[in-house]
């Protein structure tokens, strides 16, 4: 019986876009905190084979410590007996001349860092019976090729960071070595782990072909429980079983505010939203998006008001990170002003239409026109109303 844990984009040495340094120091210690609950689990739970699908880097270039960290992580794992096996992808590339490729890893370390098929032993140290771990690497940085083509067919573990459509795909996450469920398929493999989206779980019928996923979420887009798969591989058959390594998780919450008149009751709401969370809050970056109609609208306009109720928030409760998303609207009743014979039902009108005014026909999509027309309606609504109470 073998075992062994996959994982991909890890994204060690990622920037992260944010203006807070503290915040950024703070994502980036997690990441690598991340790698090393990877490794710990390999070792506490004495797996045969740690595998890397890609990414494990965000960029070229390593710092002296990043690069260490790393290698630290892989010298426990040989200390351990457990085997890695490292590809790379569209981010840590490895051409001949790139630090990733000319790194000193310990000798467990098998990498598969050329854009031509490779494959090395992994032998089941109870049977004795040696499995064939077939892989690619990315050499550049937009490998369009299909690589996985020129893979042996055989009861191999596959292992590649490769773009394949399926129901993980959210977006456009470009075509990097793409290839497709048919062509990995066809090459009867026990288990094929891909690298490069960041959502976890097969994509075939038969379960065999799966991203990990990013070992933690990136982006506060990647919410909920990221990590890696266990496999387990027995009489020609394998298991696989989700394990979340995240040392931040990502979280967003949307709350809704509609009639709260006071910034207290408010503040009150929010508390309680907090002490009733599930989870450790000192691990989770969370967003808190307010919705719904109220009269607070102009108050919570202003960005101090938002950053003043955030600070109070953190003052009692110790989140990783907290954001606070403001999305309500006027407490004001759109729809019969929209009818009403007057300016502002003349405006707001106006404003419904506005995708039909010759210099704003470029606007065509629907969401985002939908967005803007929410937003003017409710600021013009505030202005004309401002002070005047319907009740
Ligand atoms: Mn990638």
């Amino acid at each position: 019986m073998i075992r062994f844990l996959h994982i991909g984009d890890v994204h060690i040495n990622k920037s992260f876009a944010t203006k807070d340094e503290v915040l950024r120091h703070k994502l980036q210690r997690s990441v690598i905190k991340s790698f090393q609950n990877a490794v710990h689990y390999c070792i506490t739970q004495d797996l045969d084979a740690l595998m890397i699908a890609g990414d494990l880097f965000d960029g070229q270039h390593i710092s002296l410590k990043d690069g260490e960290i790393v290698r630290d992580g892989f010298e426990q794992l040989n200390k351990a007996h457990i085997q890695v096996f490292y590809a790379s992808g569209n981010h840590d590339y490895t051409h001949y001349d790139s630090k990733i490729r000319h790194m000193n890893y310990p000798e467990n370390v098998k990498t598969f860092f050329d854009d031509h098929v490779d494959a090395y032993d992994l032998k089941d140290k109870s049977t004795g019976q040696i499995y064939k771990v077939v892989g690619c690497g990315h050499m550049i940085q937009h490998e369009t090729r299909n690589l996985i083509e020129n893979f042996p067919i055989g009861k191999h573990i596959g292992l590649c960071h490769s773009m394949v459509q399926s129901s993980l795909t959210i977006g456009d996450e470009g075509d990097y070595l793409p290839s497709t469920i048919e062509t990995i398929s066809s090459k009867g493999y026990l288990y094929f782990g891909l690298g490069h989206i960041h959502q976890n779980g097969p994509i075939d019928k038969h379960e065999t072909i799966y991203y990990s996923g990013s070992l933690q979420g990136l982006h506060s887009n990647e919410t909920g429980l990221k990590g890696g798969n266990l496999v387990t591989i027995n009489d020609g058959s394998s298991h696989v079983q989700f394990v979340p390594l995240a040392q931040v998780l990502f979280d967003k919450l949307t709350v809704d505010i509609s009639g709260l008149d006071h910034m207290e009751k408010l503040l009150d709401m929010l508390q309680n939203t907090l002490n009733d969370y599930e989870g450790d809050l000192e691990n989770v970056s969370l967003e808190l998006i307010l919705t719904g109609r109220t009269k607070l609208y102009r108050k919570l306009s202003n960005p101090h008001e938002i950053s003043d109720l955030r600070e109070l928030l953190l003052d009692y409760h110790h989140l990783f990170d907290l954001k606070i998303r403001n999305k309500v609207k006027t407490h004001f009743d759109l729809e019969a002003y929209e009818k009403q014979n007057s300016v502002l039902g003349e405006v707001l009108r106006t404003i419904d239409n506005m995708e039909k005014l010759p210099s704003l026909d470029y606007l065509s999509d629907e969401e985002l026109l939908m967005e803007i027309k929410d937003g003017l309606k409710d600021q013009v609504m505030d202005y004309f109303l401002e002070g005047y109470d319907e009740d």
